[in-house]
């Protein structure tokens, strides 16, 4: 039987072939999504009023769920409304879950014991920093800017301003010094909160030297909060820096929370954008939380007695969303890790996992293709019996990865969510929900209930047939997208609802497949018009990983006489293929390309280096890549917030 199925309001047959071979119970839960996602399309105020109605402690109900207008740009949720999303994070379970783990800390050192936070004693703590705030002089609408490694404090810090209605700009606590004073001036902040320093390995960190660095520069900071962590020496700048335990200890554990407007921001978080500053995305309250609460539920499937675990930092929008206020929004345990992958050793994510008995585990394909690279061994010998969903967010996952994945830590019991979202967007617009949508590699497959996507052509008309690419872009507002960038209106509309009439642009490409499902291609300042052939690059860099001894690579494009650009690419080799002859290597990553894509893709010029320029999560910087590939190296622009700002001369001086 072949049947039909209609999305949403759009006119896209679906047709249906590539589910048969599904089973019955399958194709029941899939057809129930499709009903779940029109509905959200006829009557989306209905269906997100439902959700709100649900699951949440109001004070006052709203007036008026959504208006709307793309072209100012405006967006209010829930307007009239007024909670407190602390309130719906943390009292709201104290009476049936006051002894749940809230939040589970596993630190940076093993042999240090994880600590157990349950539900009221988060409302204790978080009760007694929202207090020190205010003694602080901390006013509704003031921003606190938080520069803290991933220890409690962190999670509890943000959950303490958002109790008193003070927005927090939490800045991860790897940015240097100038990245850290130019958040914290762009936003006036008052307030910093961090610690004497931080572990990261075997290494540790001055932290509170970076913050006396940024601070030279930061002259509207009033007061520094500072929580001990590593017991170092530092300097404590009289009258500006207070130690943050003895104020918390003389503080009382119950604070009254604010009550709040649904449209009162909730936060600030930096993104980087491809030119200039760095934009402050505003999220507010009430559409920010009933969006988290509702995806993390339904794309974790997460049932009462699981144990999450992301291990993306707070200081990133997965860990605003997906660490503190969607799960603890749910009633989850959810697992703040401090460490990092290699520490002692790389078997470290799975050692954590079989110890705490992890049920859902989110991370990026960064983090997988390096655990790839390492003996099986590490996966192996640890129990992952525990585990039932596999997550993945922040950059298109490759092919070889996601079978990695999916073989090796899920045992292919395991459905992988290949999440696509944006810290715009504020929570997961794409993903397969587990047990329901099958999954397909590098596909993130259906957009989530109430979202509605569309895929433009270059003239800006939209495009509705299958197996095609495009522009992905969103045509109907959705309650957590980011009302506004702090202090820029103008460039919010700018970068977001200029470049088509009446729709929220991504600057993804993306590709919808034959049922409907889509694959994001990567930015589209990414594709590469090779001889009048629209080129993605995530492709061609899947096709390169597929060779034995490519540990990973990144394509950009340069000029080329005849065709217009020409592919430039950089290739990380594997130990094993380091010591194989490089001209012998070339033509066979160049065989791969042409089966996979065609000759067309074939690379004219290939250089393989030791590593790649990549941001503090993971994404490698392509714009540094494209630059020393066209010869632009006079201004390679800013490189201060780079993972590994060594290898940029390492490319230069090997420069092809
Ligand atoms: C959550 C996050 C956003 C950009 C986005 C994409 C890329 C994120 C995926 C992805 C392919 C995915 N926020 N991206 N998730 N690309 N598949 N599943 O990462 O603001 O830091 O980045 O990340 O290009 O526009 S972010």
């Amino acid at each position: 039987m072949i049947f039909f199925i209609t999305l949403g309001d759009s006119n896209i047959k679906i047709q249906h072939k590539k589910f048969q071979q599904m089973s019955n119970y399958h194709i029941k839960h899939l057809e129930e999504y499709f009903q779940i996602h029109r509905k959200s399309v006829r009557n989306p105020e209905g269906f997100w009023e439902e959700v709100a109605e649900e699951h949440f402690i109001w004070r006052k109900r709203w007036d008026k769920v959504l208006s709307w207008d793309f072209k100012k740009p405006e967006v209010k949720w829930f307007e009239g409304a007024k909670l407190n999303i602390t309130e719906n994070c943390i009292d709201r379970h104290l009476r049936i879950r006051g002894d749940k783990t809230a939040i589970l800390f596993e630190p940076n050192d093993p042999s240090e014991e994880a600590e157990h936070i349950s539900y009221q004693q988060l409302y204790e703590r978080v009760n007694q920093f929202a207090n020190v705030l205010k003694d602080q002089g901390i006013n509704k609408g003031d921003r606190v800017c938080i520069y803290l490694p991933m220890i409690p404090e962190l999670a509890i810090s943000t959950l303490a301003c958002a109790r008193i209605g003070a927005i927090h700009s939490v800045v991860f606590a790897g940015f240097s010094a100038t990245a850290l004073a130019t958040r914290i001036n762009d936003s006036d902040c008052k307030m910093v909160i961090a610690s004497d320093g931080s572990y990261r390995g075997s290494k540790t960190i001055d932290l509170k030297g970076i913050v006396d660095d940024a601070l030279e520069e930061c002259p509207g900071v009033e007061t520094v909060l500072v929580a001990k962590r590593i017991n170092s020496d530092i300097k404590m700048k009289e009258g500006r820096d207070k130690w943050l335990q003895p104020l918390l200890e003389e503080a009382l554990t119950e604070c009254e929370p604010e009550i709040m407007d649904a449209e009162d921001p909730l936060f600030i978080l930096y993104t980087s954008g491809s030119t200039g500053m760095p934009k402050g995305m505003v999220h507010t309250t009430a559409g920010y939380m009933v969006y988290t609460a509702y995806t993390f539920k339904n794309v974790f499937q997460y049932r009462e007695n699981d144990v999450y675990w992301c291990t993306a930092d707070i200081g990133w929008i997965t860990g605003h969303s997906y660490i503190v206020y969607g799960p603890l929004a749910n009633g989850a345990t959810t697992v703040m890790f401090e460490g990092v992958p290699n520490y002692p050793d790389w078997g470290r994510f799975w050692e954590v996992v079989a110890k705490h008995k992890v049920t859902q585990f989110y991370t990026a394909p960064t983090a997988i293709r390096a655990l790839a690279k390492e003996n099986l061994e590490c996966v192996e010998k640890h129990d992952l019996s525990s585990l039932k969903v596999l997550g993945s967010v922040g950059e298109p996952i490759n092919e070889e990865a996601w079978h990695w994945y999916n073989d090796n830590v899920g045992k292919k019991k395991s459905p992988i969510v290949d999440t696509w979202w944006q810290t715009e967007t504020g929570g997961i617009m794409i993903s397969p929900i587990p047990y329901l949508t099958p999954t397909k590699p590098t596909y993130a497959t259906f957009p989530l209930p109430g979202i509605q996507l569309s895929l433009m052509d270059e003239n800006g008309k939209e495009i509705k047939d299958n197996q095609v690419d495009g522009r992905l872009c969103i045509k109907f507002p959705w309650p957590s997208m980011a009302r506004t960038i702090w202090g820029n209106h103008k460039r919010y509309k700018d970068t977001y609802f200029s470049t088509y009439e009446n729709q929220y642009f991504t600057g993804d490409g993306a590709l919808r497949d034959e049922v409907g499902y889509y694959r994001i291609t990567g930015r589209v300042d990414d594709v590469i018009i090779v001889s009048g052939h629209n080129l993605g690059t995530a492709p061609i860099e899947d096709a390169i990983n597929e060779h034995q001894a490519v540990a990973e690579s990144a394509i950009v494009g340069f000029p080329h006489d005849i065709k217009g650009n020409a592919l430039y690419g950089y290739v990380i080799l594997k130990e094993s293929g380091e010591s194989r002859n490089h001209d012998n290597l070339r033509k066979e990553i160049n065989q791969i390309i042409t089966e996979h894509i065609g000759p067309i893709a074939k690379l004219d010029k290939i250089q393989f280096t030791s590593g790649l320029p990549k941001t503090r999560s993971g994404k490698i910087m392509r714009r540094i890549l494209r630059k020393i590939a066209c010869s632009e190296t006079d201004n390679l622009g800013d490189t201060s917030t780079l993972l590994n700002p060594e290898v940029v001369q390492e490319i230069m001086d090997n420069v092809l």
